[in-house]
């Protein structure tokens, strides 16, 4: 029978939907901290450090951190704020139950119990695999580690899988295929070398706000910035040229670059020859899309295309950047493939100032993708399916290779089989579905079709609501660990304060769990060094090896780069040296990618792209932005974003009212008329619930290789209310 969400009024009162309270006068007034601790931001993946100020056990206020090397003291206005979550009064700071009349609050050991005996029953009548795991990449490597270890061994389900498959996939599966490695490739510190920047699919100033400053200091050594994007994001009315994409379009676009590019000779023979294969293949796909065609098929000008092709090709340095714009597509790899081949024909790369990267999102989005947590994958970014890394890591974990579970199914493929019944239970720890997958009808009915269901949040999420028991586990804060950066950084997360009242940190819950089910022996740990240290092991000899980086050797270093091979290995800022890819050949693949339609292009129906994303105050699925006063005051509300000639044409004023329609739902929200975005496209951010979620509306289209969701576009229409 279909369970619906708990709406206990008290209980809701209490933890959500969210309320604006930030402690007016609030603890951190009355005396000084009685201890400071350098760590870093809770939020994105720059990973800004920070030094915290505790007092009486409880985060007070911070102080900006001089010494960590990225950031330098610099912090956006989530950073100034996020400690703000550790005493909120919306604290889970005790195990609920869900009962007819609502939740309520239980002991431990009635929680933990009941949870095991669900899973256990689930999977004597279902099956092993009808009981899934969903995780997230705000946690440490040591909890991702620890996770994927959890899943195939305590769970015994191949049906793990985890939020970065709706944030970092498309980017890590190019990567992969172009360069056999899916990290950053160079540090930031190339950034300011670079002679021309291209930034393509990233809103920088609102989403990596410390990049900016990299992009500014080359700036002021006169180099030339390139963006690229439906809307001219903050960054892009500083830029050279801004070049505004139809959603979708990336690929064509990047082609037609190529094309002027090689047309004109400002390809790198040698490069290519010596480092690179299947240029030729390339070549003559791109040779397809000379600037008119290119033009039409993304709905840009021709010569904006040939005037990038003019700043990127003869510059001696250059670094591109990208990020979700381009990757949240169903032809999200192949995007990220066509800026790869314009960085190996342009020869610039693995050498200073000369870089590329992905910008990786969430806090841990890099780390927490190498550890094993994907739902095909093994620690050390190892395949699940190759049969040497199985073997490999089943010594580790002392286990026979035959007891690891073969490779399951990504998140939005998951939440499928809940919906068709396949998947009968779930524990979930650190992901908020219902918000952040597309077309939230699907994903709520989905939920409310288990029959089981356990979340481990610190906070009261909107999926958790769903939930028969709920688990509070740790802020970032309250534990200590590693995580890696976008930059792929290893650096330190330092435990400033315990968790609250009843709350537990993450890992000894998951333990717990395992002990109850007969595992207890596979996760007999001691402390996060101990995770650490084993994971080191388990990814030696993988492409993402952190065996030589140490606890110590991140504090003395303030952090260590992967991949380090060994204990006295300085770690490997920029990749790539030389010309060395890490394919068994050496060398970096060119890989021809023709320009595809979206899955839902506009038609007379519903005649506009709606496409999504992020402002600068609040932080993805909003469970701990919007509980942040002052953060929940600088954009307190979504906005649809649309073009004055767009509004004239539909009557629509400014700070009216507007009904967005797609397919899949229907949402009202403000109105905010700015010429910023392209007259055929509408955009709302992302960050809010219920009949403000702008996932009511996008849809279910996911890229055939990397499972990644088509958020960036879908076709809507707009009408006045
Ligand atoms: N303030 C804030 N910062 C964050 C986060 C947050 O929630 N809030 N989240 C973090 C995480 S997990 C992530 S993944 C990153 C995301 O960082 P970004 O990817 O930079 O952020 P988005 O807003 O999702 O999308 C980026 C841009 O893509 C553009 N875009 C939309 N469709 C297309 C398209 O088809 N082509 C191109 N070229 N561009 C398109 C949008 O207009 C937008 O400006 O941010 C991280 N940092
Ligand atoms: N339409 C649209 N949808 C999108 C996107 C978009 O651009 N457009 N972007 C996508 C992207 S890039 C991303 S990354 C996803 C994010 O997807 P989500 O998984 O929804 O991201 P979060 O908001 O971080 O949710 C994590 C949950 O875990 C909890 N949590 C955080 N840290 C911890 C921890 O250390 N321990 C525990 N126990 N819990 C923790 C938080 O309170 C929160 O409830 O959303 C995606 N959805
Ligand atoms: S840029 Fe990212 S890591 Fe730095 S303070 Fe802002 S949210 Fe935190
Ligand atoms: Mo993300």
């Amino acid at each position: 029978m279909a369970k619906p969400p708990l709406t206990n009024p008290e209980l809701i009162a209490q933890f959500g939907p969210h309320t604006n309270s930030t402690p007016s006068g609030g603890w951190q007034n009355g005396g000084p901290p009685d201890k400071l601790v350098n760590t870093h931001c809770c939020f994105c993946g720059q990973q800004c450090g920070i030094t915290l100020k505790v007092r009486n056990n409880r985060v007070v206020g911070f102080e900006p951190r001089e010494d960590f090397p990225f950031n330098e003291g610099k912090l956006c206005p989530k950073g100034v704020k996020r400690y703000l979550q550790n005493e909120h009064p919306d604290r889970l700071m005790a195990p609920l139950k869900r009962t007819d009349s609502g939740f309520v609050p239980i002991n431990w050991e009635e929680a933990l119990d009941t949870t095991v005996a669900e899973i256990k029953r689930i999977q004597a009548q279902y099956g092993r695999d009808s009981f899934a795991m969903l995780t997230g990449a705000s946690l440490t490597n040591e909890k991702a580690y620890m996770i994927g270890k959890f899943a195939r061994l305590a769970l015994q389900t191949r049906n793990l899988d985890y939020n970065g498959r709706l944030c970092m996939v498309s980017a890590a599966a190019g990567n992969k295929k172009a360069f056999g490695v899916d990290r950053a490739a160079n540090s930031w510190s190339d950034i300011p070398l670079a002679d021309v920047i291209l930034v393509i699919g990233a809103n920088v100033a609102e989403c990596a706000p410390i990049t900016t400053d990299y992009i500014w200091r080359a700036r002021d050594r006169g180099a030339k910035l390139i963006m690229i994007d439906p809307r001219v994001t903050p960054l892009a009315r500083t830029a050279d040229l801004f070049i505004p994409v139809r959603p979708g379009g990336d690929a064509a676009l990047m082609n037609g670059i190529l094309n002027v590019v090689i047309a004109r000779g400002w390809i790198d023979q040698q490069f290519i020859e010596a480092h690179t294969v299947g240029y030729e293949a390339v070549r003559e796909m791109v040779a397809k899309y000379p600037p008119e065609v290119a033009g039409a098929l993304c709905g840009v000008e021709p010569e904006l295309i040939v005037k990038a092709a003019e700043m990127w090709g003869p510059a001696k340095t250059s670094f591109l950047l990208h990020a979700r714009g381009i990757e949240h597509h169903i032809h999200g790899v192949d995007n990220v493939l066509s800026c790869i081949n314009l960085v190996l024909a342009s020869g610039r790369i693995g050498r200073e100032g000369c870089g590329y990267g992905t910008i990786t999102g969430q806090g841990n989005g890099q780390g927490a993708r190498e550890q094993g947590g994907k739902c095909d994958q093994l620690p050390g970014t190892r395949d699940l399916g190759n049969p040497e890394h199985r073997k490999y890591i089943a010594e580790v974990w002392k286990v026979a290779e035959s007891e690891i579970p073969t490779a399951g199914s990504s998140a939005e493929e998951l939440m499928q089989m809940m919906h068709d019944g396949e998947i009968k239970g779930l524990l979930n720890i650190c992901f908020n579905p219902l918000v952040s997958l597309p077309d939230s009808n699907y994903t709520r009915q989905a939920l409310s079709r288990l029959e089981h269901f356990t979340i481990i949040d610190f906070f009261m999420s909107e999926t958790a609501r769903h939930a028969d028991i709920i688990l509070p586990g740790s802020l970032q804060e309250e534990d200590e660990g590693t995580v890696t950066s976008a930059e792929g950084r290893v650096i330190k997360i330092n435990r400033a304060v315990d968790p609250p009242g009843k709350a537990r940190v993450d890992w000894h819950i998951l333990c717990d769990i395992a002990r109850r089910l007969g595992k207890g022996a596979y996760f007999d740990y001691g402390s996060t060094e101990e995770i650490f240290n084993e994971l080191r092991v388990a990814s030696k000899g993988g492409t993402s090896d952190y065996y030589g980086i140490t606890y110590q050797k991140i504090e003395d270093n303030n952090g260590i780069f992967w991949p380090c091979p060994e204990l006295d290995h300085p770690g490997t800022p920029r990749l790539f040296e030389g010309g060395k890819f890490f394919h068994p050949d050496g060398r970096a693949r060119f890989i021809p990618v023709e320009w595809a339609p979206q899955a839902e292009p506009p038609d007379d129906e519903y005649p506009l792209v709606l496409t999504t994303g992020r402002v600068v105050s609040q932080f993805l699925s909003g469970t701990q932005t919007r509980r942040i006063g002052s953060l929940v005051d600088q954009y307190p509300e979504p906005l649809v974003e649309i073009h004055p000639t767009l509004a004239a044409n539909l009557g629509i004023e400014k700070g009216t009212k507007v009904k967005v329609e797609t397919r899949r739902g229907e949402v009202t929200l403000t109105v905010s008329i700015v010429t910023t975005i392209r007259p055929d496209t509408v955009f709302i951010p992302y960050h809010w619930a219920d009949e403000k979620s702008a996932n009511l509306l996008t849809i279910r289209a996911l890229d055939p290789t990397s499972k990644i969701p088509e958020f960036k576009c879908c076709a809507c229409r707009v009408s006045r209310c």
